[in-house]
């Protein structure tokens, strides 16, 4: 077994009958609503929400039980991948371009279960550039903004020309380097206008659940 679905799998078995179920974006992600899914087939009964189209495509394929936007309150778990884990669990995620509604969706989870595989794995968080979403009037305005805190800007592009988020706006990586104060850089960035989100999750994750590749799996 692959060592995100090793973590995937493992992070299902935390979901009881009657809970309410964040499900998360990416190819971990992938992993655990599978499992979810095997589970809800065999008869458990659980209501989920999704934070992408993607995820919400999958869930449906998969007969998991969504809740309506409107029905959404408070969530018990949320299972969820990350692109970047420091030793205080602090997380770079945006890499698949959902980070508003992951941090949304995570900002009202009662048990926020990150799953990695261990190349997620890092003292500093920094190396991946930092996903900040944007709405696309005056991106460029926004980009210098960001700059300004001594980054570089990529806009992200897609097959077709800019990437575009589930929410019509624009993804800018901004490469910051190895990152000092994390905390501090994610109130700066909301600070500007124009940002709508940023891929740094701090003091949000309560347990990493990484999966390695000699299959061992470790939960902290
Ligand atoms: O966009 C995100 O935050 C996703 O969680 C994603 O970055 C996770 O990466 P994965 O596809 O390696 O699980």
């Amino acid at each position: 077994m692959n060592p995100k679905e090793l973590a995937g799998k493992k992070a299902a078995e935390y979901v009881k009958p009657g809970m309410k179920i964040g499900l998360g974006t990416g190819s971990t992600a992938f992993y655990a609503i599978h499992a979810l899914g095997t589970k809800v087939k065999e008869g458990l009964n659980i209501t989920c929400f999704p934070t992408s189209q993607a995820s919400e495509e999958l869930a449906k394929s998969l007969h998991i039980p969504l809740m309506a936007h409107h029905e959404v309150h408070r969530l018990d778990i949320t299972i969820d991948g990350a692109d970047e884990v420091d030793p205080s669990k602090n997380l770079i995620k945006g890499g698949g371009g959902a980070l508003l509604r992951e941090k949304i969706v995570g900002a009202i989870t009662d048990l926020y279960l990150i799953i990695i595989d261990d190349s997620k794995k890092v003292e500093r968080l920094g190396s991946f550039s930092v996903p900040v979403e944007v709405v696309p009037y005056a991106w460029q305005v926004t980009a210098g903004h960001i700059q300004e805190l001594d980054a570089d800007t990529t806009l992200r592009e897609s097959d077709d020309g800019f990437f575009v988020t589930d929410n019509g706006n624009y993804i800018l990586d901004s490469d910051f380097g190895l990152i000092k104060n994390v905390a501090e850089l994610e109130v700066k960035l909301n600070q500007i206008p124009g940002v709508v989100c940023n891929g740094l999750f701090i003091d949000m994750a309560d347990y990493i659940i990484c999966g390695h590749s000699n299959g061992d799996l470790e939960v902290y």
